[in-house]
C-alpha cells in the first residue's frame, strides 16, 4: 500500500521497522470510516473481536484478552535513559543499547505473516499548540480500533506534521504474548517507544502512559510544561460560571468517576453542574497570564468497568451505549450484552465470564468480569462533557487536587499552606494499590503525583520540575488533598463518595475564591466541619467530624514512612521537600502537645 506521507524521516523509520519485523502486508490507517469498518470485519471474522447486540449497543464490540494480560505490568516496564542515574530510583532501567539488541530479538521477524498498521496520531486537538504528534506501528487490529477511539488519528495528522522530525516513534508487536518476553521500553532520549508480548491497554495503546505520561514528562521537563495522571472538570455554579480543577489519584481510585460526577439533588436544583474535560491525562502550560491551563490530550475514556452503574457513574455508563469496546467484561449470551459487578442487581444466568468460560452470575461464585476489564468509549458520547474540552487553549485550573485510597490517616480533604507545601503533599501521596496493574492489591504505597509508575525521568528531578513550574506560575492553582476511601474498624467507607463529593469541590472552590475560612493544623488547612454541607445527605455531624480527624499517631507513622521514601529519593530529592518534613515533624510535635497539656 502508497505511503500516506513524504515525510523523510517517518519513511525512513518505518523502512527500519519493516525491515526487522518483516511483515507480509503494511497498511497506512488514514482514519476513514470505510476502512475502520473493513478492520472490524476482519476482526470479527478472526474472533478478535465479536460484535455485540447492535440495537443495544451501535458500533460497539466485545474483547477478550489472555488471563496473564490484563493490567499494566510495572516489572516489564522500563525508562532506557543512557544514563542509568537519570531513570531515578522509581523505575527500571536498561541501557538502549541493552534494551534496544533484545528488543531487536524479539521483534526480528515477529510480524511474518501478518499486517502491520501504521497509525498517526495526535495526542491533543489536532495543530493546537499543545499537541503532540505520535506513530504507532502494531499488528493488533484491537490497538488500531482503540487508538481511533483514544486519539485523533490519520490522514489529518500527517497533514499537519509535514516534514517535522518531532514525533514519537512507538513500535508495538504482540509477538507470540510470552509473557518471559513481554517489555515495554521508553526511550525518552529518542522519542522511541518499544512495547512487545502484550496486547492488554495500557501496555499497548502508546499513545496513553507510555507517551503522554512518561515520553511526556520528559518532554515536559525538558520545554517547561508538565504531563500528568490527572482528570479535568470544570465546576458550573448558579451564575453559569465555570471554575475548573485537575485532580490526580492513582489508578482505578476514581478519576473517571470524580470527573464525570452528577451533583447532589439540592445542588442541581440550584442551578450546578459539573462538565467533564478529561478523565485521565493531563498536559498543563503555564500563560501569559500567570495560570496553569490544562488540556486533554485524549479522545476517548479507557474505563474501569466494575463498578460503574447507572448510580455510581450514569454519564460513563451513557457513554459506552455507542460506537466502544469492553475488554474482559461478562458476555450476555442471551441477548449479546456486556455485564460486569456492580452493573445492576440481576447478573446474566447464560454467560460468558472474562475468560470465556459458561458462568451463571445468579450462582457462581467466581466474578464475570475482571476486576481491572476497562470500556473503551468516545469522549464526545459523554452526555456532560465541556464545550470546552476539545479547545486548543485548554482550560484554566483553580485547584489541583491529589488524592487516593487510605483506610486511615488522610483526612476528607485538606489544603496545602502553599505550592511548595503543595508539592510535598503529592510527593508524598499514598496508597493502596489497585488491579490496574500486576501485583498485590491493597498493599499501601507511595505514588507522588499518583505517577509513580509513569514518570520517565529521575522522581527527585521530577520533583524539582514542580517546584520550578510554581516559582514561574505567578497566578498557580492552589492544591488540595482529598481521601473518599477512609473506613470504620469494620472497614466499611466513611464517606459516601460519588456525587457526594461534589461537596469537597465547593469547599475547594469556596477557597480558591477566598469566600470561606478553615482551621489551621499541623498538616495544612482542615474545612470547619459546618462548611461541608450536609444538606440532604446521609452522614452524621460526628461522623463528618471523624473523617476530618487528624490522627497524630497515625501521621507521626507516616512520617517514619515519608522519611523512609525521600531516603530513596536520594540526593535529587530538592531541598525544599526536605524542609517541608522538617515542618510537618515539628507541627506534630508542637499539636502533641498542646493536646496533651
Ligand atoms: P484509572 O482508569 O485506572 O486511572 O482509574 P480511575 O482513577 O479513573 O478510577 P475510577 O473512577 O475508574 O474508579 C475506580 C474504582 O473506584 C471503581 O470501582 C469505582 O466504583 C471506585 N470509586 C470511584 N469513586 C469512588 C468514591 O468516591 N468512593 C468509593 N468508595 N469508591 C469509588
Ligand atoms: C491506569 O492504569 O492508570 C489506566 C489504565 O488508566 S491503563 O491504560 O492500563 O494504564
Ligand atoms: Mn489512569
Amino acid at each position: 500500500m502508497q505511503s500516506l506521507t513524504s515525510n523523510v524521516n517517518v519513511l525512513k523509520w518505518i523502512d527500519e521497522v519493516v525491515s526487522m519485523t518483516k511483515p507480509s502486508k503494511v497498511m497506512w490507517i488514514d482514519g476513514s470510516e470505510e476502512q475502520l469498518r473493513m478492520l472490524r470485519e476482519e476482526a470479527c471474522e478472526t474472533g478478535e473481536l465479536k460484535p455485540l447486540n447492535q440495537e443495544k449497543y451501535p458500533g460497539c464490540y466485545y474483547h477478550r484478552s489472555r488471563k496473564d494480560d490484563v493490567a499494566r505490568m510495572e516489572d516489564k516496564t522500563y525508562i532506557c535513559s543512557k544514563n542509568k542515574e537519570n531513570a531515578g530510583p522509581t523505575n527500571n532501567w536498561k541501557s538502549p543499547e541493552e534494551a534496544y539488541k533484545l528488543g531487536r530479538e524479539i521483534f526480528e521477524n515477529s510480524m511474518a505473516g501478518r499486517t502491520m498498521y501504521i497509525i498517526p496520531y495526535s495526542m491533543g486537538p489536532i495543530g493546537s499548540a499543545f499537541a503532540k504528534i505520535g506513530f504507532e506501528v502494531t499488528d493488533s487490529i484491537y490497538v488500531v480500533l482503540n487508538m481511533n477511539i483514544m486519539t485523533r488519528i490519520g490522514q489529518k495528522v500527517l497533514d499537519v506534521l509535514g516534514d517535522s522530525n518531532d514525533f514519537v516513534r512507538g513500535l508495538h508487536g504482540k509477538c507470540t504474548l510470552d509473557i518471559e518476553k513481554r517489555y515495554i521500553f521508553h526511550f525518552p532520549e529518542d522519542n522511541t517507544i518499544w512495547s512487545c508480548n502484550s496486547a492488554y491497554g495500557g501496555n499497548v495503546l502508546l499513545g496513553k502512559k507510555c507517551f503522554a505520561l512518561r515520553i511526556a514528562s520528559y518532554q515536559g521537563w525538558k520545554e517547561g510544561w508538565m504531563a500528568e495522571h490527572m482528570l479535568i472538570l470544570g465546576i458550573e455554579n448558579p451564575k453559569g460560571e465555570v471554575k475548573y480543577v485537575a485532580a490526580a489519584f492513582p489508578s482505578a481510585c476514581g478519576k473517571t468517576n470524580l470527573a464525570m460526577l452528577i451533583p447532589p439533588e439540592i445542588y442541581k436544583k440550584k442551578g450546578y453542574k459539573v462538565w467533564t474535560v478529561g478523565d485521565d491525562i493531563a498536559w498543563l502550560r503555564i500563560k501569559e497570564d500567570g495560570r496553569l491551563w490544562a488540556i486533554n490530550p485524549e479522545a476517548g475514556f479507557f474505563g474501569v468497568a466494575p463498578g460503574t452503574s447507572e448510580k455510581s457513574n450514569y454519564n460513563a455508563l451513557a457513554t459506552t451505549k455507542k460506537d466502544s469496546i469492553f475488554t474482559n467484561v461478562a458476555y450476555n449470551l442471551d441477548d449479546d450484552t456486556v455485564w460486569w459487578e456492580k452493573m445492576d442487581n440481576n447478573p446474566p444466568e447464560n454467560a460468558l465470564d472474562w475468560q470465556g468460560n459458561p458462568w451463571n452470575g445468579k450462582t457462581s461464585k467466581e466474578k464475570g468480569a475482571h476486576p481491572n476489564s476497562r470500556f473503551t468509549a468516545p469522549a464526545k458520547n459523554c452526555p456532560c462533557i465541556s464545550k470546552e474540552w476539545e479547545s486548543p487553549e485548554g482550560v484554566p485550573i483553580s485547584a489541583i487536587i491529589f488524592g487516593g485510597r487510605r483506610a486511615k490517616t488522610a483526612p476528607l480533604v485538606y489544603q496545602s499552606r502553599s505550592w511548595q507545601h503543595g508539592v510535598f503533599v503529592g510527593s508524598t501521596l499514598a496508597s493502596e494499590t489497585t488491579a490496574a496493574a500486576a501485583g498485590k492489591v491493597g498493599v499501601v504505597r507511595r505514588d507522588p503525583m499518583a505517577m509513580l509508575p509513569f514518570i520517565g525521568y529521575h522522581a527527585g528531578d521530577y520533583f524539582g520540575h514542580w517546584l520550578e513550574m510554581g516559582k514561574k506560575a505567578s497566578n498557580a492553582p492552589k492544591i488540595f488533598h482529598v481521601n473518599w476511601f477512609r473506613t470504620n474498624d469494620k472497614g466499611e467507607f466513611l464517606w459516601p463518595g460519588y456525587g457526594e463529593n461534589f461537596r469537597v469541590l465547593e469547599w475547594i472552590i469556596n477557597r480558591c475564591e477566598n469566600n470561606v475560612d478553615a482551621d489551621i493544623s499541623p498538616i495544612g488547612f482542615i474545612p470547619k466541619a459546618e462548611d461541608i454541607s450536609r444538606e440532604g445527605l446521609d452522614v452524621s455531624e460526628e461522623i463528618l467530624n471523624d473523617l476530618l480527624t487528624i490522627d497524630i499517631e497515625s501521621w507521626s507513622d507516616d512520617v517514619v514512612s515519608i522519611e523512609e521514601f525521600y531516603n530513596k529519593i536520594g540526593d535529587r530529592l530538592p531541598k525544599e521537600l526536605n524542609e517541608e518534613l522538617n515542618v510537618l515533624k515539628e507541627n506534630l510535635n508542637n499539636y502533641a502537645e498542646t493536646s496533651f497539656a
